[in-house]
């Protein structure tokens, strides 16, 4: 083969085997850390934290496992998610436990699911478009303690400001995930910023968040769908990246203010 032509397959390869869309990829790049980066936290700090299990349709005998975060919004009605975390499943595979600090305890409220709505325009690809909500079977008993809703944001966030992202993700790229909640703290890199690293692929329905030329601070596999806050009010949902906490890649998240039209469309709160 041409040697130049090698080249360029061998590395579009390598990106490829590295790419951070969903559960499978390795990074071997990533620092290690928590959530990555992060602290322990608990619910009673992030009340609308939740914890998206699912079993295998064709092993009913199987436990319930984390997949995913989310968000309880809507006086505990609905929550949001990402549109990946659900990609080809139906509602009785799932259920949603709120209140717990737990990834795999069977504290908390656990409630059933009775429809998903996915985002119309999810490209799985691209992963543009990528937040679903779900429609709870019963709504969470919000205590304003342990379970609350969380507003959704209506504007842009300022490049710059400190966001908080919460989950029981791996602590580092293909690492292992963590039992407790986390936090993690970081900033908000402007969509022009941020398509400078990934090269064009970050749409109007992202937002990235990163330290840049640093790293070491981000979420991970299994942090999806789960929330980034800006001053208690939901402006992303954890949706992909390149590895975990790599200085030259931004964590990428479904922009809450640019969905925020299609979110009110499918939720009645009141
Ligand atoms: C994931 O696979 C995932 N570093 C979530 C977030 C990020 C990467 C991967 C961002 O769920």
């Amino acid at each position: 083969m041409h040697a130049p032509l090698f080249i360029c397959l061998a590395t579009a390869l390598l990106l490829v085997s590295a790419w951070a869309h969903p559960a499978q990829q390795q990074d071997r790049s990533s620092p290690n850390g928590r959530i990555v980066g992060g602290y322990a936290t608990h619910v009673a700090v992030h009340p609308h934290q939740i914890s998206l299990r699912r079993k295998a349709i064709n092993s009913p005998q199987n436990a319930f496992t984390h997949i995913c975060g989310g968000s309880v919004i809507c006086g505990g009605k609905y929550v949001v998610t990402a549109a990946h975390c659900i990609i080809a499943s139906v509602p009785s595979q799932y259920k949603v436990v709120a209140g717990t600090s737990r990834r795999n305890g069977s504290d908390g409220v656990i409630v059933s699911v009775s429809e998903i709505i996915m985002h119309e325009k999810y490209n799985p690809g691209t992963y543009d478009h990528d937040i679903a909500v779900l429609v709870l079977s019963s709504p969470f008993p919000v205590n304003n303690f342990t379970i609350k809703a969380i507003e959704l944001a209506s504007e842009d966030v300022e490049a710059g400001s400190i966001s908080t992202i919460t989950g029981w993700g791996t602590t580092s790229s293909g690492g292992t995930a963590s039992d407790q909640l986390l936090a993690v703290d970081v900033p908000i890199v402007s969509n022009e910023v941020c398509n400078e690293d990934y090269a064009g692929l970050i749409t109007d329905s992202m937002l990235c968040a990163g330290v840049r030329g640093v790293g070491g601070k981000d979420a991970c596999q299994g942090d999806s769908g789960g929330p980034l806050i800006v001053d208690n009010k939901l402006h992303g949902v954890v949706s992909w990246g390149y590895g975990c906490a790599h200085p030259e890649y931004p964590g990428v998240y479904a922009r809450v203010s640019y969905l925020r039209e299609w979110l009110d469309s499918k939720v009645t709160c009141s």
